[in-house]
């Protein structure tokens, strides 16, 4: 389907605008590898983009999907979510064979260590990134590569940031009673209670082990974005609420009632490879109308399957 590579007029790196049939659209930049933009058929955004996104490198645009590569937090010896979401990356020429391309528009990306990246972290990588467009769906397929002849170990992560109406109406279903990391107390382990995730203050939580499935439940605006993740085990849910709001210089002091970050994400048991070996994770963001109020859909059909 349809794929256009437009230069920025001022220059900066190529975006990649992908659309489809019904006529939604995504927009991917090179700079960071990152979707900066998902429409759907009503030219309606669906993913958050801050009003005050420093579109300018070295740092990453606050919004849309940063790809957090290869260390996830600033737990490490790296900058905070590692380097690939702040390197120009291009479009790989020898992608692995497409599936068939019934209705989607694909563009696949590619990031290769270079002397600078070995410097801070001393392991040759590629980083492909396939990105997939088709009625109502964006997947994203990363894969590594270990190009060295040393074993290496990474954490990763999908920074999703959703666009959603407002985050005191907002639910998220399939986290109940995991255990997760805290990051506002020191990283200390806690258990999640029993019901969905509801917003009232500033979160900072990867949960461990979490299922295939999740759902994110926007009352006001009758939508549920279902996440759905293979190889990325962990999910991060982030909302910097009204003070850390104020506090980062690329996020509006508003900004936080209309977004909501669930991460997919390997964050406890960092991937381990070996010279030559790979590994694929798999996201599919997806989105339902969800009449939830009137019960009609049950966000645990969604997470069992049954939608
Ligand atoms: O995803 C959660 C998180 O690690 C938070 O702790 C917060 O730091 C957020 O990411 C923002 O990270 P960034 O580097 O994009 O400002």
């Amino acid at each position: 389907m349809q794929v256009n590579i437009t230069p920025y007029v001022d220059g900066s790196p190529s975006r990649i605008i992908l659309s489809e049939p019904t006529g939604s659209t995504a927009e991917v930049r090179l700079y960071g590898g990152q979707v900066v933009s998902w429409k759907n058929e009503r030219r309606e955004e669906l993913l958050f983009m801050s009003s005050k996104a420093l579109w300018k490198p070295p740092k990453a645009v606050r919004g849309g999907v940063p790809i957090c590569f290869p260390q996830f937090s600033n737990f490490g010896p790296l900058e905070q979510h590692g380097f690939a979401r702040n390197r120009l990356w291009s479009l790989d020429n020898s992608p692995s064979p497409l599936p068939p391309a019934n209705n989607q528009s694909t563009v696949d990306l590619i990031l290769k260590s270079t002397d600078e990246d070995l410097k801070a972290w001393p392991h040759r990588f590629e980083l492909r990134l396939r990105i997939s467009l088709s009625a109502g769906k964006l997947t994203f397929i990363p894969h590594v590569r270990n190009s060295d002849n040393k074993p290496f170990s990474f954490s990763f992560a999908l920074k999703n940031y959703l666009s959603v109406s407002d985050i005191s109406e907002v639910r998220v279903e399939g986290l109940e009673t995991l255990d997760y990391l805290d990051n506002m107390l020191e990283r200390e382990r806690y258990t999640e209670q029993a019901d969905a995730i509801t917003f009232d203050g500033e979160i900072d939580r990867a949960y461990l082990s979490t299922p295939t499935k999740i759902a994110i439940i926007d009352h006001e605006k009758k939508r549920t974005f279902v996440l759905r993740k293979e190889g990325m085990p962990d999910a991060v849910v982030w909302n910097p609420w009204d003070k850390k709001s104020k506090a980062l210089p690329d996020l509006g002091d508003e900004d936080y009632k209309t977004m909501l970050c669930l991460d997919s994400a390997v964050i406890e048991t960092p991937i381990v490879l070996k010279p030559f070996e790979e590994w694929k994770g798999r996201q599919e963001l997806s989105t339902v109308s969800s009449s939830y109020c009137s019960g009609q859909l049950d966000p645990q059909k969604v997470i069992r399957g049954f939608i």
